[in-house]
């Protein structure tokens, strides 16, 4: 296992506890965990109260027949009335839900009132196509309001919906349109992207060449660009919706009446439909958008980056911070348009409070330089949120200096697609916090580290990370494929009845959990596990680095080699650092911060990362580069040129 070595691995050495003042007004209490743990399922319960249920429930949870659960058993509930009518009966309807920001400089304005009337429409629109409770609606859109209010609408009818990030492939969409066998599609003409507008329909069109299912396509007109037709299909959005009354009586669904389908990419083979539920989704999102943002409605600005492709989007841009009447920044386009500032002038027009972004991003800010968000006020911030991947304490520590004065709570949240909501995290204004580490299992959350047998690993030592006790905004499986929900996800450690994350992850000295990156990516070095992360995390630490993506390359005699890839900051001189004196710095300084088992047998120079669109690095791409293979499948990166550049690059500068 080589967990003696992991134990010896460098922790990140220094805590940061919390603010006296932010402690003193924190959502959060240091008591929850005690409470969660006397009464789990009542605390559940208290957590449940936080929404409006048409009919309660009468039992928090059956198991009974587990994998497969039910929560909040016999309760029913209307999602979007608990997402935007009730903030509206409860004298808030002037309060913004959304302040809007498209990427040419529009901007819109949108009161829970007037959410309120446009989802009802929305609504009115879809039931006159005859969709009804149960039908599944794929919606591929831009980061635009009609987005939100499309997955609004379908849960104010009970229909299923499956939102396709909008940079997907026609065949992508076409498969997953074809898998949830979706009535309707919900896209727009174009969407901006880099000052540019680009056709989306017709990207549909081509999906959905001979798809049987769909019955209509409904248009957002967002590009004003010339849009291929099918009549008697296709529904121009305006047309269809503004027309429809502003009332809509939302119906109670059960609280296990499926709220949507999320496609996530499996290690292999086809992408699984991940199913969410009702009233145990939106319970666990609403909870935790209030304890790990110590989200104030009324008074905060929340800012969650994400799109809304991507279960933080459904999560942090939609359920969990509407159930919890936030405020918040929806911005449509790329951080850098029109310059590399826009995020920082988002938050100092709209005095963004709290600001929930991913790693990757982090480091892309580090790399374009501190002079940029030093030029902007960023006074108005008070909570930092990352998401997506292990962040390294580099990235931490910049994060919190130069985006959090220096004095900010920084919470790592730690959970995924099929989890619903965020499971581990700080506590801001709770936890002492440590750079690089998710820390602790939320109150109510069951999580731990254990060897291949299952059994917990001592303090110092890592392992798997698994999820111990079901929890409200757990999957309810694999869209149509029973068995593969059970294979992928519980069978791995046989009837312990634990959920397998798929990720590494190691308890330090204290018991606080470190992520260490997907199982897959942990490398086995003569025999010792090392995590690709924390190697990552050492080459950023260096002053020449900007972003570091590290493979295990196999190699004869060790079993696997590390191999990494770095692209360098701005400042260094490309032709200087490519040299073989300083990629010996490289490989010293690495060996210096983990130990001598880490130093990279290798290190290239490049220009970019292969990332998918939510912005993971694709190491299986860089392990072909690092093994001399033949690069595989680039259809689900980001910018499938950026193999070309990489090979190209390594070919040319050796
Ligand atoms: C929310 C989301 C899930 C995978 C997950 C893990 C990685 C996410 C992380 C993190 C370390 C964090 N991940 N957050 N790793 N620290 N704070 O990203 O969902 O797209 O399904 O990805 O992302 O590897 O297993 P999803």
């Amino acid at each position: 296992m080589g967990d003696e070595v992991l134990a010896n691995l460098k922790h990140e050495s220094q805590v940061f506890p919390p603010d006296e003042e932010f402690a003193a007004q924190a959502n959060a209490t240091a008591a929850l965990y005690d409470e969660a743990e006397a009464d789990r399922d009542g605390f559940w319960a208290a957590q449940a109260e936080r929404l409006h249920w048409e009919t309660k429930w009468s039992r928090v949870l059956d198991w009974s027949d587990a994998p497969f659960a039910k929560w909040f058993v016999g309760g029913r509930l209307n999602v979007a009335y608990n997402c935007v009518d009730r903030h509206v009966e409860d004298g808030h309807g002037d309060q913004v839900a959304i302040h809007w920001v498209g990427e040419p400089g529009d901007t819109r304005d949108i009161t829970y009132a007037e959410l309120k009337d446009d989802v009802s429409r929305a609504a009115n629109a879809l039931a006159s196509l005859g969709l009804s409770a149960g039908d599944r609606v794929a919606v591929q859109l831009p980061m635009i309001p009609e987005a939100i209010v499309s997955m609004l609408a379908c849960a104010r009818l009970g229909l299923v919906h499956s939102v396709v990030f909008g940079g997907f492939s026609p065949a992508a969409l076409r498969s997953r349109v074809e898998d949830a066998a979706a009535r309707v599609v919900i896209t727009s003409d174009g969407q901006y992207r880099r000052g540019k507008a680009a056709p989306m329909k017709a990207n549909v069109d081509e999906a959905l060449a001979g798809a049987e299912t769909v019955e209509h396509v409904v248009v957002v007109r967002r590009a004003g660009i010339e849009t291929p037709w099918t009549e008697g299909r296709d529904l121009w959005w305006h047309e269809l919706v503004d027309a429809q009354s502003a009332e809509h009586t939302p119906e109670a669904f059960d609280s296990e009446h499926p709220l949507f389908i999320l496609y996530t990419s499996g290690t292999t083979g086809r992408p699984k439909g991940i199913l969410h539920t009702s009233g145990g989704y939106l319970t666990q999102v609403a909870y935790t958008h209030d304890v790990v943002f110590d989200h104030k409605p009324g008074q905060d600005v929340y800012w969650c980056t994400a799109d809304i492709g991507w279960v933080t989007g459904h999560s942090y841009i939609v359920y969990g911070p509407l159930a919890n009447r936030a405020t918040q920044v929806v911005y449509e386009g790329t951080p850098n348009t029109p310059d590399e500032g826009r995020h920082w002038e988002i938050v100092q027009s709209k005095k963004v409070s709290i600001y929930y972004t991913a790693p990757t991003l982090i480091r892309t800010f580090m790399k374009w330089g501190d002079q940029i968000p030093a030029s902007y006020d960023l006074s108005s911030l008070r909570v930092l949120g990352s998401v997506g991947e292990p962040i390294n304490p580099e990235a931490w520590l910049w994060y919190r200096e130069n985006i959090g004065a220096g004095r900010l709570p920084v919470v790592d949240t730690w959970w995924q697609t099929e989890t619903g909501g965020i499971m581990i995290s700080p506590l801001p204004g709770v936890t002492a916090a440590k750079p690089g580490s998710a820390q602790r299992a939320l109150p109510g959350i069951g999580a731990k580290v254990v060897d291949q047998t299952g059994a917990e690993v001592p303090h110092g030592s890592g392992g798997y990370l698994v999820l111990d006790k079901p929890w409200p905004g757990m999957l309810r499986g694999i869209w149509g494929d029973e068995e593969r929900y059970r294979d992928t996800y519980w069978s791995r450690f046989g009837d312990l009845g634990f959920y397998f994350a798929g990720d590494g992850a190691k308890y330090d000295d204290d018991g606080d959990v470190w992520l260490l990156g997907r199982v897959d990516d942990v490398m086995n070095v003569s025999g010792h596990r090392i995590s690709t992360t924390e190697v990552e995390s050492a080459l950023v630490s260096h002053p020449t680095v900007a972003e570091a993506a590290v493979v295990g390359a196999s190699d004869p005699t060790t079993g696997q080699g590390i191999v990494a890839f770095v692209i360098l900051r701005g400042g260094v001189a490309e032709g200087e650092a490519r040299g073989e004196e300083a990629i010996g710095a490289l490989r010293d300084h690495v060996a210096k911060e983990i130990g001598p088992i880490a130093k990279p047998r290798q290190i290239m120079v490049v220009p970019e990362l292969p990332k998918t669109r939510s912005g993971k690095i694709m190491r299986r791409l860089l392990r072909d580069v690092a093994e001399n293979r033949e690069v595989g499948d680039v259809t689900t990166l980001a910018d499938s040129s950026v193999m070309d550049l990489i090979s190209s690059g390594l070919k040319g500068g050796g």
